[in-house]
């Protein structure tokens, strides 16, 4: 699924090409759940844009994006659980990135303490 060519996976969600639960949408984010949830509440964080290929592009190129999906983050842990959660970007493909398009995994709901995941 990774590097291939045309739109990304997510901007194929974006388009509404590949059917995906979404919680959240506005001017810049997409927010849905992730297909196969690791947490109670697993929720994907999303820019529209697909500039950025991972989390350390999106903190150089638009902080202000990147503060942007955090708080969009910490509200649908408010709305979908307790508010508490874990956010998590695997960046490159050695961490489990698998689609280089940003994107933030939103964990929360009964997290087993202690674990990274
Ligand atoms: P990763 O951090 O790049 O590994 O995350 C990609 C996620 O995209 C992964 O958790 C998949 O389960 C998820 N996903 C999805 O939500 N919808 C899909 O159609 C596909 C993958 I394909």
């Amino acid at each position: 699924m990774s590097d291939t060519p045309g739109p990304t996976l997510f901007s194929r969600i974006v388009a509404r090409e590949i059917p995906a639960t979404i919680f959240a949408e506005t001017e810049t984010l997409i927010a849905f759940a992730d297909i196969a949830p690791k947490a109670p509440v697993h929720i994907l964080v999303v820019p529209k844009t697909e500039q950025y290929a991972n989390v350390v592009e999106l903190a150089a190129g638009d902080p202000a994006l990147l503060a942007e999906l955090v708080a969009l983050a910490d509200t649908l842990a408010a709305e979908h659980s307790d508010g508490d959660f874990r956010l998590i970007f695997n960046t490159g493909a050695g961490a489990g990135q698998t689609v280089f398009h940003v994107h933030a995994h939103v964990l929360a709901g009964d997290l087993k303490e202690g674990s990274l995941g």
